[in-house]
């Protein structure tokens, strides 16, 4: 029809995608394979059916467990590569990629083999297909503060690959307060901030994320729709939601795409955008996303227009280069 030929065809940006994410399970058995390491499941197919989740949680069980096969700089490489060819496939011409430099360094995995990986793939995606990016290290929520701290003074070596940090993992129990010192030092140090709120939280904790992290961003911030202030003041700072459709769906946020909130957010008038947060788990990429929300919420062409628009807008790209695409 032609509203999937819009959605294939419309450039658009994604950001909220974390890279680890991105990891298939073909590609995490070569991997593991070459790095001589054993995965505890038999096949692809077994790995693959073990993609059943009730709440965040107990994806973030698997997807850190996938994340233990990456050792080398080669194979932060091919797992962003292997995601940048699917930016080309669903014509996503920027994006900013978060990354957790925790869960590698904490097993001991040098911080440059991650970066250094992460950012040739980039480097290489742009040269050939004219893709942009930034990068986004994520604080891990369920570690100490002063573990992100160290984290975040690590990262400094490469500062200037850097635009903004994030916050991510459990959101219970890890209200967006437990960061307040870290994300005073990462604007002292002069970058952006986002984190993720309103996942599974509740809408004080997306309050929490404007009010004391200070964020540009929120990242789902879906759990907004319990409070309609909010709503209001998410309308008018403009401040820009990164929706995951798939990943409500999968991760139990939402029962049924129909009841997902992203239409109601249009309505209001607030800056949401649509991305695949963790697209080789949550069952598709961009365009998997749009299809998805626009069949089940019934969204116009115009919809997906604003909601490209919107990914732009939202973007950290600056103002020249943004109006290229809107
Ligand atoms: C995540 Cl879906 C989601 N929520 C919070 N943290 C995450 N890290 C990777 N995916
Ligand atoms: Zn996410």
């Amino acid at each position: 029809r032609k509203q999937r030929e819009l959605i294939n065809a419309i450039p658009k940006a994604e950001l909220h995608v974390h890279i680890e994410g991105t990891f298939e399970p073909e590609l995490m058995f070569a991997i593991a394979d070459r790095n001589d390491i054993r995965l505890k499941y038999k096949s692809v197919d077994d790995l693959h059916s073990a993609y059943q989740f009730n709440n965040l949680q107990e994806f973030l069980d698997l997807y850190y467990a996938g994340a233990y096969v990456l050792l080398y700089e080669q194979d932060f490489y091919d797992l962003t590569m292997a995601y940048l060819k699917k930016c080309r496939e669903d014509k996503v011409v920027h994006t900013e990629i978060f990354f957790d430099p925790q869960t590698h360094t904490q097993r001991g995995v040098p911080f440059e083999n991650v970066i250094n990986g992460i950012l040739q793939a980039c480097i290489d995606a742009q040269n050939e297909w004219g893709i942009t990016y930034r990068l986004i290290p994520n604080f891990l929520r369920h570690l100490s503060e002063e573990d992100a701290i160290k984290s975040f003074q690590e990262s400094l070596r490469f500062a200037e690959l850097f635009t903004a940090y994030g916050l991510d993992s459990s959101e219970k129990g890890h209200p967006p307060l437990k960061f307040k010192n870290v994300f005073e030092m990462v604007r002292a140090e002069g970058f952006l901030t986002i984190a993720h709120a309103g996942e599974e939280g509740p809408a004080q904790n997306v309050w929490d994320a404007i009010e004391m992290l200070k964020v540009s961003r929120i990242d789902h911030g879906v759990r907004s729709m319990d409070d309609p202030e909010l709503l209001k003041e998410l309308a008018r700072l403009q401040m820009p939601l990164t929706v995951c459709p798939l990943s409500n769906l999968k991760l139990k946020v939402v029962d049924d795409m129909r009841d997902h909130p992203l239409k109601k957010l249009l309505n209001h008038n607030i800056l949401a955008t649509v991305n695949s947060d963790d697209p080789a788990y949550f069952g598709g990429y961009m365009n998997a996303n749009f299809h998805a929300v626009a069949e089940a919420l019934k969204l116009t062409n115009e919809d997906i227009v604003t909601l490209v628009s919107n990914s732009f807008k939202a973007s950290f790209l600056p103002d020249e280069e943004k109006k290229k695409w809107l």
